[in-house]
């Protein structure tokens, strides 16, 4: 099949997901279009089958701001039409799915039938999309769309409670390609990041406020009073300053390292030995799957869909959102002992394998296919 994808190319868990699933549909025979305004980062060899068409967004003096949803629905009629894509499938419903809705509809006046596939990660629902400004589109490219899908149960149950939806949602939840978390290295090169006496803890997020990240350090600053530890702060976002600031007055400057953003994700998790996502919601929690991938242990809330995620007591722990000195005791019944850290990580890493990528992405193909053979029947 012909598929157009429209994601998010930067480091969210939502451009990860697009692009795995890309890839993996690639390798299955499967002929896909990247339509985004970059390169998604995790996307390294175009071929014959993988494709990137970027959105460019004209400037133009008289738009105060520039409409990225208007290039980017004129760039999918013009891919629809010139590499005979049959299929969308957009991460996001705004503005992705709304986009795609008014290409559809430029499609159609010219006799071209092409159905849209959307799945939801999250923020398009929790955050973003429930705030009164937005509500009316999200709902409306929900409906709009052919097919809906959602990351977890969670945030099935959440769409349905916050919007007014006639679609039926599918849950597939997010995937792992196991064999790039095999720690197939032979050395984790751990000793240039730590003494072998200290534990390594690990935070990878987008440092938003959604991440808690005053947690991440509070929670590191428990346990390290406690065992000799370092904390590894992977990504870059807007809360990355004040998590700087705390960890100067804190006096954990050479406890700590900022690693910026990173696409050698899985070195980082191959010498890590527990992973801390406090965050105030996760639909997913795709940081901790890979985290669990590569054997490592997560201490997270329990909040959206996290809990279908990490299993309380097996993979690691999980506590309410805020509760800091739980998160500290559970990291610390998981770190003080060399044999019950790794019974965590052989443990960490079966979870992880509910979640592997050969038997998820068929569930996509089987959407696409049944809403394919669907939508052209409604036209017949
Ligand atoms: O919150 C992020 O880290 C980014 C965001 C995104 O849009 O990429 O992540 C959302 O989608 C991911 C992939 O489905 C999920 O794993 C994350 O849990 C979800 N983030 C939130 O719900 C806050």
């Amino acid at each position: 099949m012909k598929i157009g994808i429209v994601c998010y190319p930067t480091f969210g868990g939502s451009g990860v997901v697009a692009t795995e699933l890309g890839l993996e549909l690639s390798k299955r025979g499967h002929e896909i279009h990247f339509i985004t305004y970059k390169q998604p980062v995790r996307l390294e060899l175009l071929g014959s089958n993988l494709h990137f068409h970027e959105v460019h967004v004209p400037e133009y003096p008289l738009f105060h701001y520039q409409p990225y949803e208007l290039a980017l629905s004129s760039k999918l009629v013009d891919m629809v039409k010139l590499h005979k894509i049959e299929l969308l499938h957009v991460h996001y419903a705004i503005p992705h799915a709304y986009a795609a809705f008014m290409a559809q509809q430029m499609l159609k006046e010219e006799g071209l039938l092409i159905p849209i596939v959307t799945t939801l990660h999250g923020t398009d629902i929790t955050l973003v999309g429930s705030h009164p400004f937005y509500k009316p589109a999200v709902a409306f490219s929900i409906n709009k769309s052919d097919a809906v899908t959602s990351v977890s149960e969670n945030l099935k149950r959440d769409t349905l409670r916050l919007f007014n939806i006639k679609k039926d949602i599918s849950v597939i939840s997010n995937f792992i390609d196991l064999d790039k978390h095999q720690n197939g290295f032979t050395d984790c090169q751990r000793d240039m990041m730590a003494d072998e006496s200290e534990r390594i803890i690990t935070h990878i997020s987008n440092f938003r406020e959604v991440k808690n990240i005053p947690d991440v350090v509070s929670i590191f600053n428990g346990i390290q009073k406690e065992i000799p530890a370092k904390l590894m702060m992977v990504g870059e976002g807007p809360e990355k300053v004040k998590a700087e600031k705390m960890i100067d007055d804190l006096g954990l400057q050479d406890k700590v390292v900022f690693f910026g953003n990173s696409n050698e994700i899985d070195r980082i998790l191959c010498f890590s030995d527990l992973f801390l996502l406090p965050s105030q919601t996760e639909s997913f929690g795709l940081a901790a799957l890979e985290a669990m991938a590569s054997s490592v242990p997560v201490i997270s809330t329990n909040s959206g869909g996290l809990s279908e995620v990490n299993i309380d007591g097996f993979s690691g722990y999980l506590s309410d959102v805020g509760d800091v000195e739980s998160m500290i005791e559970n990291a610390l019944k998981i770190l003080k002992d060399e044999d019950t850290l790794q019974t965590f990580k052989a443990n960490a890493k079966a979870q992880s394998l509910n979640f592997d990528l050969h038997a998820i992405v068929p569930k996509y193909e089987a959407i696409y296919e049944q809403t394919l053979k669907q939508y052209l029947m409604t036209f017949k």
